[in-house]
């Protein structure tokens, strides 16, 4: 015993990273559940495209795989789900792809502001060959891709003042609004050059921190507003539609490899159709989520377009410093997409 366990001791493996289980093939006896956590409620097309992967998959795997999600960033926020994905404490999540910059830069280019038009031209850009490069350009991060959806059009919200355009952002004869933001350097940038305060914060703390007064706003689509109840601290709305922001369906990679051949497929099957429903039900939410909060008393602001033309040109500086580092042969290709669907 001693001896085996002195061999043991010395050949201890290095537990900081756990060995994949060898041999051990998910699905193939008995079941498997997999945990994935989510940011957004219950009430969420986050959640319920998720709930609807789960589905399918228990479905085409006769109840041998099913996920057990948990929404409301109870698992953590972004950042910290995607770093559990990495050591394989958790299976899977869903994020925007904006705090997934720090492994895929080329991702920064969905946080330019005004560069997708319409939801038609955002939902070619995510399923052309440009973004699954970005999907595949997660490989060796420890993170599997799988597919992008719609987060969609980020409005702003404040609980200070009714905003129609850049001067009231920056306050004239008040200080400027500060704005949460996510944890990503375009985004600061984005509200900075329109003179706001802006704090990039994790989005489980963000309700709290309007409650408390520590920032007076935020910007996310109008359903994440309603399904997070943001409304009971927030009093105005802009529809500014300054950035189109793509969720990302992600699985460890750890637990990718313990998938045999034909549940990976499945897998990435359940991904792609639950992506398409999400999107169906994220459009339908949007103008209809807009309804409901101003039924709850929020003041929205319309933005005709020549007031859009006044945000878009007070943020060209964004791409003027952005565009460099980001890509522009990233951009032009995004652009020609682009413009084929207009
Ligand atoms: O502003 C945010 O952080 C949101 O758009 C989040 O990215 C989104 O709610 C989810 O990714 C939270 O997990």
């Amino acid at each position: 015993a001693t001896l085996s366990l002195g061999i043991a001791y010395a050949q201890t493996p290095d537990l900081s990273d756990p060995p994949a289980i060898e041999g051990e093939v998910l699905g193939d006896h008995g079941s498997h559940t997999l945990r994935m956590g989510l940011g957004l409620s219950d009430t969420s097309p986050q959640y319920l495209s998720s709930r609807y992967f789960a589905d399918i998959l228990e479905q085409r795997t006769e109840g041998r795989i099913t996920v057990n999600i948990f929404p409301n960033s109870q698992l953590g926020d972004d950042v910290q789900m995607m770093e559990m994905l990495q050591t394989g404490s958790l299976d899977m999540s869903y994020p925007s792809s904006s705090p997934a910059t720090t492994y895929v830069q080329e991702l920064a280019v969905f946080d330019l502001p005004f560069l997708l038009p319409s939801r038609e031209a955002a939902i070619a850009v995510m399923q052309s060959e440009t973004a699954q490069r970005m999907l595949d350009a997660f490989e060796g991060t420890g993170i599997k891709a799988l597919t992008f959806s719609e987060n969609g059009y980020r409005q702003l919200t404040n609980s200070a003042r009714a905003v129609e355009s850049p001067e009231d952002v920056a306050g004239l004869d008040v200080r400027g609004l500060s704005v949460r933001t996510m944890e990503n350097p375009v985004h600061l940038s984005i509200w900075e050059t329109l003179g706001a305060n802006p704090t990039p914060m994790a989005f489980g703390e963000l309700f709290s921190a309007m409650e408390q007064g520590v920032v007076d706003g935020q910007e996310n689509p109008w359903s994440t507003i309603l399904t997070s109840n943001f409304y009971e601290v927030q009093d105005y709305g802009s529809e500014t539609r300054h950035v189109y922001t793509p969720f990302i369906m992600m699985m460890s990679q750890r637990t990718w490899d313990r998938l045999a051949p034909e549940y990976q497929e499945l897998v990435q099957e359940a991904a792609r159709q639950s992506a398409e429903y999400e999107i169906q039900l994220s459009t339908e939410y949007d103008d209809w989520a807009r309804e409901q909060l101003e039924e709850r008393g929020m003041q929205i602001t319309r933005l005709d377009d020549d007031q859009v033309a006044a945000f878009q040109e007070a943020v060209q500086p964004v791409y003027d410093r952005w565009a460099p580092r980001i890509g522009e042969d990233l951009i032009a290709e995004i652009q020609s997409i682009v413009d084929a669907t207009q």
